[in-house]
């Protein structure tokens, strides 16, 4: 039986297609957009202009998880996320997810609107789980090798798609046995997360199997990571656009039901070219 709705708190959302997941960062660091969105007002500004442009989803991300950055407080991370998720929830038409692994910040967001937990950390942390269950929120793992920290340092791999497969096969199988099911499942092989550029363009060249036989929905974030600059000799990443609405092409083509992305206009177009393509078989 394959997945068509990604349902959660009171919201669904048709992945027979696949939908765009916008980027929304409220770090004062924020690299990718110079961190001009840490203000409540200036964040609902940009949530309406990414779901007027396509959106499906709104991702808020309070820690920062480029390589190399310090960890973040639970209560600086509740500051920055837990007022942008109350406003777009009362404001906007759309899911909400939350980029964190915190249990504590989850539960406060979930209580101000969202509906998805995104996390990096596959809801490692004491209680992820259980808590994940308890809210009914929808939940994205992702394959990280390390820690945000020295994650870039060495990574080394067998054989790098097994041990992602089998790394989100085991988190997927424990979120089950919690009883988050399988339609509330999305599964993600975190690009750019303890992968040399080798190991990432390999992965991609494998996202279907990342779904696991099409048990669950599949995330695909490649949105002006350094793989994309690696291709294209595109040292800023702000000028990775359109090496990253290629890849999301890709993946629109290879089983992605999410594409999380900086620049939805740009790949909302190519989502309506791509559709096009299916409509005339
Ligand atoms: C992800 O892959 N990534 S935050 C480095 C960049 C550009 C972008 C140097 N949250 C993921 O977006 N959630 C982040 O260029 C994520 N999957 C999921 N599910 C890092 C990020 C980025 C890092």
């Amino acid at each position: 039986m394959t997945l068509t709705t990604l349902s959660a708190r009171g919201r669904s959302l048709d992945l027979t297609r696949p939908k765009i997941m916008g980027i929304l960062n409220v770090t004062p660091d924020s690299f990718s957009d110079g961190g001009k969105y840490v203000g409540v007002d200036a964040a609902l500004r940009h949530a309406e202009d990414m779901v007027k442009h396509g959106a499906a989803i709104i991702d808020v991300g309070g820690e920062s998880t480029r390589p190399g950055a310090d960890p973040v407080t639970t209560a600086q991370e509740l500051e920055r996320v837990v007022p942008v998720v109350a406003a777009i929830a009362q404001n906007l038409d759309v899911m909400v997810s939350v980029d964190t692994s915190s249990p504590e910040v989850m539960t406060a967001a979930t209580e101000a609107g969202a509906h998805i937990w995104n996390d990096i950390r596959a809801l490692s942390r004491p209680g992820a789980i259980a808590t994940a269950a308890r809210l009914e929120v929808a939940v994205c793992l992702m394959h990280m090798q390390g820690d945000p920290k020295t994650m870039q340092v060495k990574p080394t791999y067998d054989d790098v798609v097994l041990e992602v497969k089998d790394f989100l096969q085991e988190r997927a199988r424990a979120c089950e046995a919690a009883g988050i099911p399988a339609e509330r499942i999305i599964l993600d092989p975190g690009f750019g997360f303890g992968k040399s550029v080798a190991d990432n363009y390999q992965l991609l060249n494998h996202l279907s199997e990342f779904s696991l036989e099409q048990r669950y929905f599949l995330l695909s974030a490649l949105s002006r990571k350094s793989m994309i600059g690696a291709a294209t000799g595109q040292p800023v990443a702000a000028e990775r656009v359109t090496g990253s609405v290629a890849a999301a092409f890709f993946s629109f083509e290879h089983g992605a039901h999410l594409v999380r992305v900086h620049d939805v206009k740009e790949t909302y177009e190519a989502l309506q070219v791509y559709e096009a393509l299916c409509q005339y078989q």
